[in-house]
Order: structure tokens, then C-alpha cells, then sequence
């Protein structure tokens, strides 16, 4: 997959790494949200191995308040103008709204990722026109609510029924098949048994032939699983991730981003094995 001058090989699997500029971000309590703390964050998730960089201003865990577009702005900018001036990675932009995707790729991203797959007001065509690579990811309800009481008829057949309909719109609107990455949205509106659902069945998704994206990290259905809170999901979020590489899946999003290389390289490795 091309970016803008970088490129992606994905024949085989990489890590994105998580970088959360909401001062109430779940899993680092805010404390990245300086400028150089940031930057900081960044570089050590590339020297641990990370190929792309998601850099995140409005939070999407369950419950959390929606931000301004000023206040998102105010957040990301800064941050994606510094890490695209001083380290060579991949950086992706995490929002739903068409003028933070604008914004973003004039300051140096390369990608949008967007829970809610370009359905925001403007942001198919804002993207369309930004000629930049796309994860399109599947979410029941808006974050605020999508926990309250998620439910499917078959949770794989409607996930993967909207990520076609939204390839499908994205290629009329102009992106290019190429430029588009599908994420069945782990924990966006998904009880546990929809998300072991979706990890059992994760080559139906993978059998759409558009390259898959996965977050598990630290996600409550492995707190849910395990019974454990959220500083102690590392071994659950390794474990998916392993089946997920294993089950085709070529981006895997993750806060600890040295285990997650690790545990996929491993997961490849046996999965190519001849
Ligand atoms: C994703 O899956 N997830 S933000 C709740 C948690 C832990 C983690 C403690 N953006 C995804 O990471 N983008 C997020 O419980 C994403 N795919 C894509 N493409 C949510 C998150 C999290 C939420």
C-alpha cells in the first residue's frame, strides 16, 4: 500500500501505534498530552518497531464526551506537524470529521483512520479528494452509547454487509480500492460474545480482499474474559493479536507496541511456515 512517498509492505503484518492527545485518555491517565511528551511517545513506538503512528484527539471509548472540531484541531495538529518534521514513520489521523482529516494530512499525515468510515458529514468527499489511504471501521450506535445494549441478528454477516456498502461508497466517491484498509471494530458497539464472534470468524472479514485492521489492545472484552482492569490486559491483547495475524489480519493497533510485534512475528511465522 502506497502513502503519500512511503510505502506499506503488506505481505506481512505491522503494528500501529496508539497515540491518544486527549487529556482524558483510558490508558495514559493524559499524561501525553505536551507537545514533547507526545513526540516522545512517538519515537518510542517506532524504535520499538511501530509502522504507523494513529494519532487520536477525540476519545472513542465507551461513554467518552464528544469534542469540539476547534478543540480536536488544537490537540492533533501540533503533534502531527512535529512528528512528520522529525521522525520517519507512517501517521495516521483517528477522526470522523471532514475538516480535522483536511487539517491532519496538510500537517503530515498520510492516512485518515475513521470509526465511523466516512460517514460524517462531508468526509467521504473530503477524503475522496485527499487521495490518501482509508481504514474503514464498523461501529453500531455513536460512541457514547454503543454499549448500552448492542445487538445482531448475525454480528459478522451485518459487519461485514456495511464495510462492502462502505468500500462500495468510498470507490464511487472517487478513493481508489487500493487506498482502502476494512476494521470490523472490536468492542464499538459489540458485546463479549459479538467480539469472540468476530475473532472466530475473522477470515470472512479477511476473505473481502481489502487489507484488514484490528484494535483489541487493552479492550473490557479481555477484561471481561480474564477478569482482569486494564493495566493487566497485556497477555489478552497479545493473544489476539497472535490470532488475529494468524487469521489473515495485516494491521494490528496496539498501545504496547515492542509485545505486539513480537507476538504477531511470531503468529506469521508459523502461519507461513512451509
Ligand atoms: C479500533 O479498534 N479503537 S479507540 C476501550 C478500551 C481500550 C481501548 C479499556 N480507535 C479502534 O482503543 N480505530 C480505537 O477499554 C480505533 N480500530 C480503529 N480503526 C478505542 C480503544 C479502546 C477503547
Amino acid at each position: 500500500m502506497i502513502f503519500k512517498n512511503k510505502h506499506l509492505e503488506l505481505s506481512q503484518p505491522h503494528v500501529m501505534g496508539v497515540l491518544n492527545v486527549t487529556p482524558d485518555s483510558f490508558s495514559d491517565g493524559g499524561q501525553y498530552t505536551s507537545l514533547a511528551a507526545a513526540l516522545g511517545q512517538a519515537r518510542t513506538m517506532v524504535a520499538d518497531g511501530a509502522s504507523i503512528i494513529d494519532v487520536g484527539g477525540e476519545s472513542t471509548r465507551p461513554g467518552a464526551k464528544e469534542v469540539s472540531e476547534q478543540q480536536e484541531l488544537d490537540r492533533v495538529i501540533p503533534i502531527i506537524e512535529s512528528i512528520s518534521a522529525q521522525i520517519d514513520t507512517i501517521i495516521s489521523i483517528d477522526t470522523s470529521k471532514a475538516v480535522v482529516m483536511s487539517h491532519a494530512i496538510s500537517a503530515g499525515a498520510d492516512m485518515i483512520n475513521d470509526v465511523a468510515a466516512l460517514q460524517m458529514e462531508d468526509a467521504l468527499d473530503t477524503a475522496a479528494g485527499l487521495d490518501v489511504p482509508v481504514c474503514l471501521m464498523h461501529m453500531q450506535g455513536a460512541p457514547r452509547t454503543m454499549q448500552h445494549s448492542p445487538m445482531y441478528q448475525d454480528v459478522v454477516k451485518e459487519v461485514v454487509e456495511f464495510l462492502s456498502a462502505r468500500c462500495k461508497a468510498c470507490i464511487d466517491a472517487g478513493i481508489s480500492s487500493e487506498q482502502i484498509i476494512i476494521d470490523p471494530g472490536f468492542g464499538f458497539g459489540k458485546s463479549v460474545q459479538h467480539n469472540i464472534e468476530i475473532m472466530q470468524k475473522l477470515g470472512s472479514i479477511v476473505a473481502e480482499n481489502f487489507p484488514v485492521l484490528l484494535g483489541v489492545s487493552r479492550k473490557s472484552t479481555i477484561g471481561a474474559i480474564l477478569e482482569r482492569p486494564v493495566e493487566e490486559r497485556l497477555p489478552g491483547s497479545l493473544a489476539l493479536a497472535a490470532m488475529a495475524v494468524s487469521a489473515g489480519v495485516k494491521i494490528i493497533r496496539a498501545h504496547d507496541v515492542k509485545a505486539t510485534l513480537d507476538a504477531i512475528r511470531i503468529a506469521f511465522a508459523i502461519k507461513n511456515y512451509a
